[in-house]
Parts: C-alpha cells; sequence; structure tokens
C-alpha cells in the first residue's frame, strides 16, 4: 500500500519532448545594490558595440562613468566569482564611484570580445592612417549619445575614463567630443607609444611587450595562449636572437600589427600620426580633464605628463590637471600603501580617490555639486612622503647640472676641471646588463612582479664591470627635485650603433634603524634608455661615428623625490636593459628587429668628463 500510496504521488509527466533549458531564465537579484545590463549599442557604420551597463539600485539621475576597453567589459564588470555588491563586481575605484552613485559603463572596443567590426591596434585617428569613417573619438560620441538617450537612470552628464590602453581610449574621447562628455580621468595612458610609452622607449624596442601584441591580436577574445620555452625570459630571449627572430619562432608573422610594429623601427609617420599628444594639441581642450601619472610606472610612465606638456599654455588648458602618484602602472585604482620594498604608511591610492578623483569627478558631473577645489597639480613628493598642491608642473627642460667627474664621483652646479677624462666599459651583446636581476620572469605570468620592477634595488647593476656608477658625498641638506631631469651624455663607442641607459638613483644611508633591509638601498626614481641610431633625428636613423665622442640628450622621467639628508646622488651607464629591451647589435644594420648573429659585436664604450666634454644629469631643483 505504501509503495502504491508514493507511486499514486508522482506526477505524471509527459515524456521529455523539449530539452531542461528554457529558452529564457530571468534571474531572481532581489538583495543585490546594482542592476547590471548587457546592450550592444549601434555606431555609426552600423557596428554594433557590447557595453555593460552597472546601476546602482535606486540610482536617479545619477551621472555615467564609460571605460572603452580591448580587456573585456565583462571581466571589467566582473571580478573574480561576482556577487550581489559592487564592492564584489568591481575594482576598488569603480566600486567606490559606483557606490557614490555612479552608474558604472564598460564597453568592449570594436572588434574585441562581444563588440562587432574590426580590431585595430590603438586604431589611429580617421586620416591617412585610418581611411574609414570611424575611430575611438567617433565610437565614443556615438556610445555616449546612445547612452544619454537610453540610459533613463541617469542625468545625461557622461564621464570617460579608464587606465592605461582604457586611458587612451579616455583620452580619444576628448577628440571633437559629445556634448554631453563633461569630465575624463585618463589614467596611465598609452600617448606616444615609440618615444616613452608601451612599445619603444626613445627607439630601444621593449621586446618583453612581444606577448602582450600576441595575446592581443592572435584571437578576438584573447584566448591564444602564449608559451615561452624558459622559465627566464633572459634565455627566451638570447636564444632567440633577434627580436625578429623570436617573433617567427612565435608564429607572430601572421599576426598584422606585429608585422607593421616590427617594419617600423624608427619614429615615421606611422607613430608620429599616433601620438596622442600632438593630436590633442591640435584643438582647445573644452573637457575638464584628470590626467594621472605613475611615477614608477612599468608601462606608460611617458603618457600623461607628455599631455600635460603639448597641451599646457594652449586654448583650454585651464580645464588641465595632472596628479603624479607613487606608483606603479595603474596602482591607483586600488590600494597604494606600498611599492616594492617602499611603504607610504597610508593608502596613497583611496587618498588620491577620495580627495581628488571623485570630488573632481561630481563637481562636473553631478546635478547642483559644489565646485571641485582640483589642483592644477596633485603631487606626492616622495622622500618626504607627503601629497603636495602644486600651481604647475615643469614644462622647461631642467637646468642643474649633476656632473659625472672622475673616480666615480658627482659634482653639483660646477664642472670637473680635473682627473680622467672619461670612464670606459666593454658592452658586450653576448652577457647584456639585465633590466633586473635574474630570473628574468615574463611580465605577464602568474606570480610575476613586473609592476614594481622600477624600484627594484639597483645594486645588482652597480656589481657589474660594464656598468659605470657615479655617487655623490652624502647630503648635508635636503635635494627636492619636481619636473623630468635630463640626460646629457659625451660618449663613444667603437661600435656603430649603440643603446645607452642613465639611472639617477637615491642611495639610502649605509644604516637605516628604522628600516634595517634599507640600508644601502639604490632607489632610481628616474632613468630610461636612448637608441643610440636616432640620436640626432627619430625618424632617420644614422650610424655613430665609430671612435668618436658624441653629445646623446636624453630626457628621463617625471618624478617629484626629496633627496633626505645623509642620502647620496648616484648616477649609473650602460648600454643594455635586457631582456625588457631587445639588444643593440652595435652595429648599424638596416632594421634591429632583423639583425643576423654575425651582426652582434662588442663594443667599447667611453663616457667623457672632461672640458667641453661634460655628461651631466640635469635636474630639477626645487628652491
Ligand atoms: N600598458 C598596457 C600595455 C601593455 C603592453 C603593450 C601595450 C599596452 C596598456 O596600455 O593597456
Amino acid at each position: 500500500v505504501a509503495i502504491a500510496q508514493t507511486t499514486a504521488k508522482v506526477e505524471r509527466v509527459a515524456p521529455v519532448a523539449a530539452g531542461d533549458i528554457p529558452s529564457t531564465f530571468t534571474p531572481v537579484r532581489d538583495g543585490f545594490d546594482y542592476v547590471k545590463r548587457e546592450v550592444m549599442i549601434p555606431m555609426r557604420d552600423g557596428v554594433k558595440l557590447h557595453t555593460v551597463i552597472v546601476v546602482p539600485k535606486g540610482a536617479t539621475h545619477a551621472p555615467m562613468m564609460l571605460d572603452r576597453t580591448p580587456y573585456s567589459a565583462s571581466k571589467l564588470t566582473k571580478r573574480g566569482e561576482g556577487g550581489p555588491l559592487l564592492a564584489q563586481i568591481l575594482f576598488p575605484a569603480y566600486a567606490e564611484l559606483a557606490q557614490h552613485g555612479y552608474i558604472i559603463v564598460a564597453q568592449d572596443v570594436r572588434g574585441k570580445y562581444g563588440s562587432g567590426g574590426d580590431y585595430v591596434m590603438n586604431r589611429p585617428v580617421r586620416g591617412s592612417l585610418n581611411p574609414t569613417k570611424v575611430d575611438h573619438s567617433t565610437d565614443a560620441y556615438d556610445t555616449i549619445a546612445w547612452l544619454v538617450k537610453n540610459v533613463h537612470e541617469s542625468n545625461g552628464r557622461v564621464g570617460t575614463i579608464g587606465t592605461s590602453y582604457d586611458g587612451f581610449t579616455a583620452l580619444m574621447s576628448l577628440v571633437d567630443p559629445n556634448p554631453a562628455l563633461k569630465a575624463s580621468v585618463p589614467m596611465n595612458p598609452m600617448v606616444d607609444v615609440w618615444k616613452g610609452d608601451d612599445w619603444f622607449h626613445n627607439g630601444a624596442f621593449r621586446q618583453e611587450m612581444m606577448s602582450y601584441v600576441y595575446g592581443q591580436t592572435a584571437k578576438k577574445d584573447s584566448g591564444e595562449d602564449w608559451f615561452a620555452l624558459h622559465y627566464d625570459d633572459y634565455d627566451t630571449f638570447m636564444h632567440a636572437g633577434s627580436a625578429g627572430a623570436f617573433g617567427a619562432s612565435m608564429g607572430m608573422q601572421q599576426l598584422p600589427f606585429w608585422k607593421r610594429l616590427s617594419q617600423h623601427p624608427a619614429y615615421d609617420a606611422f607613430w608620429q600620426g599616433q601620438a596622442v599628444d600632438t593630436i590633442l594639441a591640435k584643438a582647445p581642450l573644452t573637457v575638464p580633464t584628470l590626467l594621472v601619472d605613475s611615477q614608477w610606472d612599468q608601462e606608460d610612465i611617458y603618457g600623461a605628463p607628455s599631455v600635460w606638456r603639448a597641451l599646457k599654455g594652449k586654448p583650454g588648458d585651464d580645464n588641465l590637471h595632472l596628479v603624479l602618484g607613487p606608483w606603479y602602472h595603474g596602482e591607483e585604482n586600488s590600494d597604494g600603501s606600498k611599492l616594492g620594498a617602499l611603504d607610504w604608511g597610508s593608502d596613497t591610492g583611496k587618498w588620491f580617490r577620495q580627495n581628488v578623483m571623485i570630488p573632481f569627478l561630481d563637481a562636473h558631473l553631478k546635478d547642483g555639486a559644489p565646485a571641485a577645489d582640483t589642483a592644477r597639480v596633485t603631487a606626492y613628493v616622495t622622500g618626504t612622503n607627503e601629497w603636495a598642491r602644486l600651481p604647475d608642473w615643469p614644462v622647461a627642460d631642467a637646468t642643474t647640472p649633476l656632473y659625472l667627474a672622475a673616480g666615480g664621483t658627482l659634482a653639483l652646479d660646477h664642472a670637473p676641471t680635473s682627473g680622467a677624462a672619461f670612464d670606459e666599459y666593454i658592452s658586450d651583446p653576448a652577457k647584456p646588463v639585465t633590466y633586473r636581476e635574474r630570473p628574468n620572469q615574463a611580465p605577464y605570468v602568474k606570480g610575476s612582479t613586473w609592476h614594481s620592477w622600477l624600484v627594484d634595488d639597483q645594486r645588482f647593476a652597480a656589481a657589474r664591470p660594464d656598468v659605470l656608477v657615479y655617487t655623490s658625498a652624502p647630503l648635508d641638506k635636503p635635494l627636492h627635485i619636481a619636473g623630468r631631469p635630463r640626460a646629457d651624455l659625451f660618449a663613444s663607442t667603437s661600435g656603430t650603433d649603440s643603446d645607452w641607459v642613465v639611472k639617477l638613483i637615491d642611495v639610502y644611508p649605509d644604516i637605516v634603524p628604522d628600516k634595517p633591509e634599507m640600508g644601502g638601498y639604490q632607489l632610481a626614481v628616474s632613468m630610461d634608455i636612448l637608441r643610440g641610431r636616432y640620436r640626432d633625428d627619430a625618424a632617420n636613423p644614422t650610424a655613430i661615428p665609430a671612435g668618436k665622442v658624441v653629445e646623446y640628450k636624453l630626457p628621463l622621467t617625471d618624478i617629484d623625490h626629496v633627496f633626505l639628508p645623509g642620502h647620496r646622488l648616484m648616477v649609473q651607464v650602460q648600454s643594455s636593459w635586457f631582456p625588457l629591451y631587445d639588444r643593440n647589435p652595435q652595429t648599424f644594420v638596416p632594421n634591429i628587429f632583423f639583425a643576423q648573429p654575425s651582426d652582434y659585436h662588442a663594443a667599447t664604450q667611453r663616457v667623457f668628463h672632461a672640458p667641453g666634454q661634460a655628461s651631466a644629469v640635469y635636474l630639477p631643483v626645487q628652491p
């Protein structure tokens, strides 16, 4: 009976006729503090761009922040496992904005992930480099127009925001901007990828970025895995020889952007036409803009300050603000308490967002918000570790000479008049100076500390015979620099091409009582590389006259830093920065990407510090 009763209870169901997945399913989102919508927004050419809209629960008359990304709008709006809270799906900067009442909009750029159309790396503006009728300016314009019309919770005011490539798209929204665009926060933007951002620094190729090109362009969803044959990229690239040979070994000749990249080693019209600072300088800046720079940005350290320099003093520059923080690339978006061995004692990222970024955006985007008291320049002064509001950021060249001198010494303000005229070393491409201690892990692999390499202790390099080291006496009073140092080297090489790396370093006292591990630490505060063939004309490389003293002018990177009493100034000079940068064969060849093994030769390098040949690093010393 019991079985019969049990059986009788079983509902008579029809045999399986259709599958178990309904044609639509609407998840229940009660208890969530946001509503997420996905839409396809049509551009003027008919291509539709996948866009994710995150609306804080109950928002009305809310401003919108738009981030146009090549790194997946879905990933940008669903961190980790996701969840019912904004803080679970958005990274801190965007979660704080959303919790503060902003609608967050993330969009796949054309041709990536869920969007239609063709992907072009850093799609140039319409014109000779882009014959189509669309670019990131038009796509931003059309997207903003659609959002204002169709997002009923908005107040019709939009800001653009983004880091790195997304900082580039934010900058591009400022070209012929949509009238509803009322503010922009380009963070660590890609601006000039040949002079000082991702692909080259002054012509020296950043071959560690090849994995990015591969990942970004081999497949629309960036799903093609990159496998190197060595844990240590020193071996990866040394075994390959030239960057071109390595690209061929990875099948990259299939990738159109890689072919364009390797066929344009010089600063020709291809790169000049993409320089965003010069593009923006062609018209007044009409949108209030907060440029954000990281002082130890391992990827786009050139971008934000270059836009400041390009627009300063031009119509609309009252709309321009600049922030320089003690961060690595993009660190301002999360916890900015530490960087490598450095500890600022507080979360500088949160301070920036709460005290500068959000008040700036509120003032321009929120109905009835008070005017923002945004400083022209907000800089974190490292050394004394405090924020400063500055009326300006130097555009003119630094003027205080720190002369290299005999015996590995440095002299502030007076050129050396005695001692040996030069120092020399052998630069051997078979044993290049590394950019950090080996093993040189690939930048974008799990566990990599790529983000903090600029603050590595430079003693590993100082110990090498092919690195020249010049050191001052301990300072007896603080020395404050704010701006962009520049190197002026008088040097010769026995080769016919050469790279020159100059590092300005803060040397900690031999004993640091409250932090013993910092004793003698060599902290680079500003450094960069110049490929010698471009010394006179970045667009037209020329061989270096072997054995002749040549002057090399090398801008370093922007910094606001105080060398404290007891610290020493140091300058290091070397001729390779491997494997981040490809090796210079030190023989002049048409295109270093395709140098042959037989082109690579050791060379004798001489750096001069004699009257009339007084190598120096010029410092932007503050009174
Ligand atoms: N800085 C990121 C990048 C890395 C490598 C190559 C190109 C770009 C970025 O701009 O997103």
